[in-house]
């Protein structure tokens, strides 16, 4: 069955051909639409196929942001796998899109412009293209333009193979489950960089424990996800999925399942540092168990694997060797911000800018997902393509939601908005607008190339404004697309800190923003951070889980995050 990856994919291409390839002007209503669609369908908790198997149409046209014109071509999709209206554009202009799109600055209109002027059809022609000095030529393009073209798709050829953890995050579950469910399996969790939550994920692996691996091995290798089987053993398998990513299955008894989840969690790093303790106390570690000798001495469990190495347990998402071993010898492993602790959430989009549901549906969503409350943070006036708000509108929007809170029960939203930072670190909208609402958040929409100093003041100045209680993704990147604007985020740290601004993790899986790295300086210095899930619709409230990853990538505790307060306590604790 066609599962929901497959056509978020086909949806998102349709929708970057139809931009490339078709001349009406009012061709961008249709491509956000198509992107739209692929967005809520890649984060739907139920298969497409399925709704479409139980209700037809009709099923498909009740899933947000579906339309008439796209559940035609969701429902051709999943009957023949195929597209024809792609099919067609396809035709016109043979593009690699998954190679193109994935460059940042490379828009539609850049690719046509390459493709009728160079015949620039994938990566590799645009390299050549560039090395040659042709690009300069083209209309748009200079010299300059041409070299950093250069440092985009190196930049995009390092991260290239490895996939961000959102869009394959909702396979990796349903896989595990199935086999869960396999006759015989005692346990199955996925391993190595999911189960460590890395921002990005080279491959899955998979392991069970049980004392049968026989109907385990042909579970995972007939799965309809697998495209290809790679390799099997008699407890060991390598498969392709369909959706590009590869997966590692390992079968183990469950006296070592301790010992193999250690092994198999890793890092590598992380692995080579335990082995070398368990040398110097003569001791063996391996993915059967920890032996003196021949006796085993621990494997059931990772606790009794890290205690006979006199170490604490450590949580995965600290496992990078980047000093958490030595905590655990001291038994000082900080208690991380523990998964479903966030009660709110400061950075939530509706309608009324860029946003795809009202600001009663986007409480409701949330409250559904277990939030107290959320703070509805539109784009302001200065960011017109996100239909921003000015400051009579933000008004007025602060009004309906003060109606609002009378309706609601037992949930509160908090007035606020993403206040536009401009070129030189001022706001768009008034300070004695911003101090009538709740709360507010700042961020950089524009202007990303500015030198590090220029970037790094005008952020600073926005945190020394008075009005600002956050900074949202305060860097910028996209993962594997954008490297983000060059700022010194030390100082910004530092400027946090002096003034009592908040910085926010934005766990849209795209943006992770702060990284893990830069968590740890901002936990170190004990500047406060709050984890938003930047929502459009109230499905994305699901990221949120990324957010709190990322946290706990960057060794943050609850007292760190300060949306695990209540709404009362978190207006309290603002500047
Ligand atoms: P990825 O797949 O690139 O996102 O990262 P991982 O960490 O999932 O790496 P992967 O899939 O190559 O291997 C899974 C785990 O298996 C890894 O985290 C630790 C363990 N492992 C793999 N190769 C080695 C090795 O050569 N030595 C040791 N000690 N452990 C290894
Ligand atoms: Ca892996
Ligand atoms: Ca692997
Ligand atoms: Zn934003």
């Amino acid at each position: 069955m066609v599962k929901n990856p497959a056509v978020a994919k086909a949806m998102r291409d349709l929708g970057f051909l139809t931009e490339v390839g078709e001349d009406d002007p009012n061709v961008q209503f249709r491509v956000r639409a198509y992107y739209r669609a692929a967005d809520t369908i890649a984060s739907l908790p139920e298969d497409v196929a399925d709704i479409y198997r139980k209700n037809g149409i009709k099923g498909l046209l009740e899933v947000p942001s579906v339309g008439k014109n796209i559940a035609a071509k969701i429902e051709e999709y999943i009957k023949t796998g195929k597209v024809r209206a792609f099919e067609e554009l396809k035709a016109k202009i043979p593009i690699d899109i998954d190679e193109l799109y994935g460059i940042e600055g490379v828009g539609p209109k850049t690719i046509k412009i390459l493709y009728d002027k160079l015949q620039v059809k994938n990566l590799a022609d645009l390299e050549k293209a560039a090395r040659e000095g042709k690009l300069r030529a083209v209309p748009g393009f200079t010299e300059k333009k041409e070299r950093d073209m250069l440092k985009r798709i190196e930049f995009f050829k390092r991260g290239k193979g490895r996939r961000i953890i959102g869009e394959v995050y909702p396979l990796v579950k349903q896989i595990e489950k199935g086999l869960l469910q396999v006759a015989g399996v005692k346990n199955a969790i996925t391993a190595g960089s999911v189960r460590r939550m890395k921002e990005t994920i080279g491959d899955i692996d998979y392991l069970v424990a049980s004392s049968d691996p026989e109907p385990v091995m042909d579970f995972f290798t007939k799965m309809p996800e697998v495209q290809e089987v790679v390799g099997r053993g008699p407890a060991k398998a390598f498969v392709r999925l369909a959706s590009g990513i590869d997966a590692d299955l390992l079968v183990v008894p469950e006296e070592s399942w301790g010992a193999a989840l250690q092994y198999f969690t890793g890092s590598k790093e992380h692995s080579v540092e335990l082995r070398k303790i368990a040398i110097a106390k003569g001791l063996r570690l391996n993915e059967w168990g920890v032996f003196k000798g021949e006796k085993r001495v621990a494997g059931a469990t990772e606790e009794e694997v890290y205690r006979a190495l006199g170490l604490q347990w450590i949580p995965p998402e600290m496992r990078e060797n980047a000093g958490e071993i030595e905590l655990a010898r001291q038994g000082i492993v900080p208690k991380l911000v523990e998964y479903g602790s966030l009660k709110g959430d400061l950075q939530v989009h509706s309608e009324n800018s860029d946003g795809t549901a009202t600001i009663e549906e986007m409480a409701r969503g949330a409250k559904e997902f277990g939030l107290d409350y959320v703070a509805i943070t539109d784009h302001t006036k200065s960011l017109a393509v996100a239909g921003g708000l000015d400051e009579q509108e933000l008004l007025q929007q602060a009004e309906k939601i003060a109606e609002l809170n009378d309706r609601l029960k037992g949930f509160r939203v908090l007035a606020s908005a993403e206040v536009n930072i401009m070129k030189d670190g001022s706001l768009d909208i008034a300070n004695n607008v911003l101090d009538k609402l709740d709360i507010v958040g700042a961020a950089i929409h524009s202007h990303f190339n500015l030198p590090i100093e220029a970037q790094t003041e005008r952020l600073t100045k926005a945190a020394r404004n008075p009005s600002v209680d956050i900074l949202f993704h305060p860097t910028g990147r996209l993962i594997n697309k954008r490297a983000g604007y060059p700022v010194d985020i030390e100082r910004v740290i530092e400027v946090a800190n002096e003034t009592g601004t908040v910085l926010e993790i934005d766990a849209h899986y795209d943006r992770l923003d702060l990284k893990d790295e830069y968590i740890r300086m901002a936990v170190k210095k004990g500047v406060k951070l709050v984890i938003d899930s930047d929502a459009h619709h109230p499905i994305h409230y699901a990221f949120l889980i990324f957010g709190v990853a990322q946290a706990r990538r960057g060794w943050a505790t609850q007292a760190d995050i300060l949306n695990t307060l209540t709404a009362d306590r978190l207006l309290e604790a603002l500047k």
